[in-house]
């Protein structure tokens, strides 16, 4: 992770990280998804998907931003056709809204150490130039005060404020953004369908997911991509990057 992107984190909550799957990537991805039949979370669809539980462009930004012991804790799809919505913005440290705080949504950062709870790689298998919709969220929010003064028609995408943007991003590329920015999903807009995985990672010590994967359901795996599917511990667990 460059100076520069640390800082963009620091500064923003989010961060994209371009062309990180090949063309080639994202059109084998493609036509897996375009011929249905897909089963489970997209970590279990076989081996281009099962490749993003620990992408060597990606692991290290992780273990920048959760630390050496990151797993991770749970993955899903969001696919999304023209005219569809989602839901508002969310997240942030204290959850923002009725039910109270989200006890994993956090950022905290000492002695040039970020540190996350619950944080997302967002990999985008169809381009979401600016108007698309998708992703969008309020920079700088993971540090906010007063999250709970954001207005529900703001969030609720009713009046666009200057302060919430939606990032254009390109197939290929990945989305980081920690859970404790406040976030959501603007409704769809392009023409194409949106194709993104979100794999999500937690600190080696917590969880947000409460169901633990089964490695016995993944056939091959790598002894570093076990360390990530590991549920969350302390005492004695291995570093995901095994460096004896
Ligand atoms: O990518 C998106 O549309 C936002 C996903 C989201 O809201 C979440 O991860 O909590």
């Amino acid at each position: 992770m460059t100076g520069e992107e640390k800082f963009k984190v620091d500064l923003e909550g989010y961060l994209i990280i371009k062309n990180v799957l090949t063309d080639d990537e994202v059109a084998e991805m493609n036509a897996f998804i375009d011929k249905g039949g897909m089963q489970g979370p997209p970590s279990l669809w076989g081996e281009p998907f099962k490749r993003l539980i620990d992408h060597p462009k990606i692991l290290p930004y992780l273990i920048e931003l959760l630390g050496p012991n990151v797993r991770l804790d749970h993955d899903y799809p969001i696919f999304m056709n023209s005219g569809d919505g989602r839901g508002g913005l969310h997240g942030g440290e204290d959850g923002g809204r009725p039910g109270g705080p989200e006890g994993d949504h956090w950022y905290k950062y000492r002695d040039g150490v970020m540190r996350n709870g619950l944080c997302v790689m967002t990999y985008n298998l169809a381009d979401a130039s600016e108007g698309a919709g998708g992703f969008a969220c309020i920079p700088g929010s993971h540090k906010s005060n007063f999250l709970r003064e954001i207005p529900p028609d703001v969030r609720n995408f009713e009046r666009p404020v200057h302060y919430v943007v939606q990032p254009a991003l390109g197939a290929g590329d990945v989305l980081f953004f920690t859970e404790a920015l406040v976030h959501g999903t603007m409704q769809w807009k392009a023409e194409h369908q949106r194709r993104s995985l979100l794999y999500k990672y937690s600190p080696g010590h917590s969880a947000w997911s409460g169901n633990y994967y089964d490695i016995s359901k993944y056939g091959n795996l790598t002894e570093q991509q076990k360390r990530m599917l590991l549920p969350p511990s302390i005492g004695k667990r291995p570093r995901v990057v095994d460096t004896n």
